[in-house]
């Protein structure tokens, strides 16, 4: 068979149902074989910076490997600043990107360029096809690399030339290595570790998402009466925010973690690398620590780890649940802190009663927030289930928009709302382009306050003040506009009172792309905006 089929055929066979992309002359010869497949589809994005978080938030909706095609360097270079995210919140990408025809590669044509340097950088590791002999070994290879964690961007270059050409092989499922359990003896010395604590503390990152460990996770925390707390920027919710042991996000903020963490004498770390702070800020974590997850990346954000050992977490959770000895089932008594709640201010909408409103109206819908300054009332508030939040987990921004429009895609029966501060939402917003010609019905939540309003607050700490620079008006951005350009329909509000005849006029169910555009002052600040430094 052709190589591009087998490109094609072997992610297939491997449950891959799309690729999402931005193609180019390079691609032609896969996206003609695409489109004679039956099952898999080429999702076309209208940027590279739109196709990879399109891809990201896919994979993290549907805990599946997600597929990006990228056209050759410009292409790469694109998609890189969102690559970097992925490989941040460790979500299993392969990277297919289309190198230069070889024939005439010694003369530097347009768009050639170091790909494997641009894609080493930002990519856990970096195949190529070069003949048709390593061809399907690279392929089969890249596609193991990415399905076995730590989950991260791998790239696999394919050169048109070469995918035209016959190749000796026949496409099959790739085995991917077993996830590793703990040794019995390890089992015991968490058990014990836990044993000694008084007032221990779970945190919980992305790998309990990815090995769908949030329950043994919960079960471990009723048995210990422990709090579960979300590491900082952990990229999808790890446990039910419904949970009773759901302690809320940690801050991103050393000071403010080490605050709140100050009643614990013992920490478990449960995933992640470490603590994704934004300032610098003096602190300790005088508390004992125990680390278990995915990756031998991981660091202490102060002091060390009593032990650490790299497993699968729900393996893990489940051997140290069969040990740990069966105590009542415990609420922990240290929940989400309480904030007070804000008078309805005149007549314009309070940010934060806004967010609390459309939480209680969409609570069954999966959220992807890019919210700003206001992500912290979404988490304050929201009671969603283990792997229904989703925030891009790097800091990078320009993400959260065209991640929920991958999520719609994958998740084509639930209703996917997407929370997206006004500055975040103008870098990829080419990706309501897909969303309207594939007809998901998303929510697009734009918090209009015409401000970069997080780096005004980030100022007051650093600058005395806010900056003119973080004033994105005038002109005042109308994001009806926006919406028309793309199809989708508009709705906004100024006033409670029309927030809450937007939402009448929206239905129970969604009919239509919808931009909800909330018309912001800038001089309310939402009641949680000092947790972000
Ligand atoms: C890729 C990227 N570029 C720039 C920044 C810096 N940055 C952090 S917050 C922010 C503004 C966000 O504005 P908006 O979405 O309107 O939310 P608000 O702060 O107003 O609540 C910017 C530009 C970033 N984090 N990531
Ligand atoms: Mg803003």
């Amino acid at each position: 068979m052709k190589l591009s089929t087998y490109l094609l055929e072997t992610p297939e066979r491997n449950g891959v149902p799309r690729i999402f992309g931005n193609p180019g002359t390079t691609e032609i010869p896969l996206v003609r074989a695409c489109e004679q497949r039956r099952k898999l589809r080429y999702i076309v994005a209208l940027s590279e910076v739109a196709a990879v978080p399109m891809a990201d938030g896919y994979a993290r909706a549907t805990r599946t490997l997600g597929v990006v095609n990228l056209h050759v360097a410009p292409g790469l270079g694109n998609g890189m600043g969102n690559l970097y995210t992925a490989g941040i919140a460790g979500t299993p990408l392969l990277v297919l990107i289309g190198g230069q025809d070889r024939r005439f590669l010694h003369t530097n044509p347009i768009l050639w360029g170091p790909l494997e340097k641009m894609a080493g950088s930002v990519c856990k590791a970096v195949f190529g096809l070069n003949t048709r002999f390593d061809a399907a070994a690279n392929v089969k290879q890249a596609l193991r690399t990415a399905l076995t964690p730590p989950y991260a961007p791998v790239a696999l270059i394919c050169p048109p030339d070469l995918l035209e050409q016959e190749i000796d092989a026949v496409p099959a499922r790739v085995t991917v290595p077993a996830p590793s359990a703990l040794s019995a003896e390890d089992a015991r010395r968490y058990t014990r570790f836990l044993a000694t604590a008084k007032k221990p503390a779970l945190i919980a990152a992305e790998d309990v998402h990815w090995n769908n460990a949030g329950a043994e996770l919960e079960k471990l925390a009723m048995a210990l009466g422990a709090p579960v707390y979300a590491a900082p920027y952990t990229g999808v919710l790890p446990i039910a925010s419904r949970s009773p042991n759901y302690a809320g996000y940690l801050p991103p903020s050393l000071k403010q973690i080490a605050d709140r963490l100050l009643p614990h004498d013992v920490l478990f770390f449960v995933g992640g690398r470490g603590l994704r702070t934004t300032l610098y800020s003096e602190a300790r974590l005088p508390q004992r620590k125990a680390w278990i997850g995915n990756s031998p990346d991981m660091r202490s954000a102060d002091g060390e780890f009593e032990l650490a050992c790299i497993a699968d977490t729900n393996e893990a959770l489940k051997q140290i649940n069969a040990l740990v000895k069966p105590g009542a089932k415990r609420k922990s008594a240290l929940l989400r802190p309480a904030v007070a709640w804000p008078a309805r201010p005149g007549a314009s909408l309070h940010p934060s009663r806004a967010i609390h409103a459309l939480l209680a109206r969409f609570r069954d819908a999966i959220w992807v927030d890019e919210s700003g300054l206001s992500t912290s009332d979404v988490r304050q508030w929201m009671e969603l289930p283990a792997g229904e939040y989703l925030i891009n987990g790097s800091g990078g921004i320009g993400w959260g928009l065209a991640a929920a429009v991958g999520v719609a895609i994958g998740c084509g029966k639930r209703q996917v709302v997407a929370v997206i501060g006004d500055g975040s939402s103008l870098y990829a917003s080419e990706a309501l382009w897909t969303a309207a010609h594939h007809g998901t019905k998303l929510l697009l939540i734009v918090l209009s306050n015409r401000r970069y309003a997080t780096l005004n607050a980030a100022a007051g700490r650093l600058a005395g003040g806010a900056l003119a620079a973080f004033t994105i008006e005038p002109p005042v951005l109308d994001f009806s506009g926006l919406a028309q350009l793309y199809g989708w329909r508009h709705l906004q509000a100024a006033t409670e009172r029309e927030l809450e005849a937007s939402l009448k006029s929206l239905g129970n169910r969604l009919q239509a792309n919808t931009v909800l555009e909330l018309k912001l002052d800038p001089a309310l600040q939402p009641v949680t905006a000092s947790r972000h430094f």
